[in-house]
């Protein structure tokens, strides 16, 4: 091939090549990439709260850890923190709206007693996974903290790892919606 065909040969390939890019970005933009990152009562005060159980991190600590760990997976995170049931809730409905990729919950002292975090949950499984963390052990605990209501919701759970359970609940998250580690 030569002359005319050889350029408008080339010219073909390169508007392929760039239409293909501009596809595969439209796709990314498409996969939701947020991921919630809700924690409840007690876990502002951590750092210092009985850190023999829960360590010396605290919640900011945590909440970068969750930052890094998402945007390795090109993701991003939105953390809240709350004392109050509802609050909770209301995130939970939040992130659905917004079409969160899920949603990473440390329910705390809610993890035994919210049939309504449960049911929040339930209402938005169907596109929100959510993964439940603890950063002890709670079957090694009180009997008290071993029956989870939020399990009965949840997709997965991570318990005992210390705050690297947040880590894995990311990983595992972005697994389960397909997101792909950035090298
Ligand atoms: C945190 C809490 O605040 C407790 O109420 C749970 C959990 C355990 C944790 O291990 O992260 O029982």
């Amino acid at each position: 091939m030569s002359g005319l065909p050889l350029i408008l040969a080339a010219t073909y390939k390169v508007r392929r090549f760039l239409a293909l890019g501009a596809l595969s970005r439209i796709r990314r933009d498409l996969i939701a990439k947020t991921i919630y990152v809700l924690n409840g009562p007690n876990m502002n005060l951590l750092g210092t709260r009985e850190p023999e159980k829960y360590g010396r991190a605290t919640l900011a600590d945590v909440e970068k850890l969750c930052a890094e760990t998402a945007k390795r997976f090109g993701m991003d995170v939105v953390c809240c923190q709350s004392n109050k049931e509802g609050e909770l809730v209301d995130w939970i409905q939040e992130a659905h709206s917004k079409k969160a990729a899920g949603i990473v919950i440390n329910p705390a002292g809610y993890t035994t007693t919210s049939i309504a975090i449960m049911d929040a949950l339930l209402a938005v499984q169907a596109t929100v996974p959510a993964i439940e963390i603890h950063i002890t052990n709670i079957h090694q605990r009180e009997a008290f903290r071993h029956n989870s209501y939020i399990s009965k919701a949840a997709k997965a759970v991570v318990v005992g790892f210390g705050v690297n359970g947040y880590v894995l609940a990311i990983t595992g998250l972005a697994g389960l919606v397909g997101a792909k580690q950035k090298r």
